[in-house]
């Protein structure tokens, strides 16, 4: 399905035309850590959060309900060199996926996203934007977007970004898969997973797709 044009801000209260692996879903508002900041939609009623911070037990283990999806496996996005000049592995997280895609030369794609964090070094939870060719986005992207990484935030002593506009032009004809991408990761120099790489997930929002 394109770009569902008529449900752009997610005014439909629905994620019809997108797909989704982990928790996905419309929200009306969201909370940063400790309330600190009350996240509100960008235009409309509704925006998206990916992933689910909430579901937590005391050691920041994922604590799902019962009937909750299984997290989206994100150990493909594992990337180097991290905010710290080291690897982040991923390990789990939230994808949310809009197929055949066709973007022209002439045309931008713009989204509205914010990132929160409920996490610590090592930890490097982050939000990432990737762009396949045809309908697979198992192999290399064509273009990839590191939105944030939870370490970047950490440094600045903040727990969440604002919303921010993003636009991506292609410079030839795009036919192909987005996916917006939310995971848990670890900064590490050993590059071997460990336990507590998926604690304490982080979220990403997302409101305002479309083409112009
Ligand atoms: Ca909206
Ligand atoms: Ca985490």
């Amino acid at each position: 399905m394109p770009l569902p044009s008529a449900n752009s801000y997610f005014q439909d209260g629905t994620l019809q035309g997108f797909g989704t692996q982990g928790a996905v879903r419309i929200v009306q508002s969201f909370d940063a850590i400790h309330g600190a900041h009350r996240f509100e939609p960008v235009r409309g009623m509704n925006f998206i959060v990916l992933d689910d911070p909430a579901k937590i037990d005391g050691d920041g283990a994922r604590k799902p309900a019962p009937g909750d999806p299984k997290p989206a496996d994100t150990t493909r996005f594992t990337f180097t060199p991290d905010a710290d000049g080291r690897t982040t592995l991923a390990a789990d997280g939230a994808i949310l996926e809009c197929a055949n895609v066709s973007i022209q030369p002439n045309q931008t794609l713009w989204f509205h996203w914010a990132f929160t964090r409920f996490d610590w070094s090592p930890a490097n939870d982050f939000g990432l934007f990737a762009a396949y060719h045809g309908g697979h986005t198992g192999g290399s992207p064509i273009y990839t977007c590191l939105l944030a990484e939870s370490l970047q935030l950490e440094r600045q002593n903040r727990w969440f970004t604002e919303w921010q506009a993003f636009s991506w032009r292609p410079n030839t004809a795009f036919s192909g898969t987005l996916l917006w991408i939310v995971s848990n990761g670890i900064s590490t120099t050993i590059p071997t997973p460990r336990p507590g790489a998926n604690a304490r997930p982080s979220a990403l929002l997302l409101d305002c797709v479309e083409l112009s």
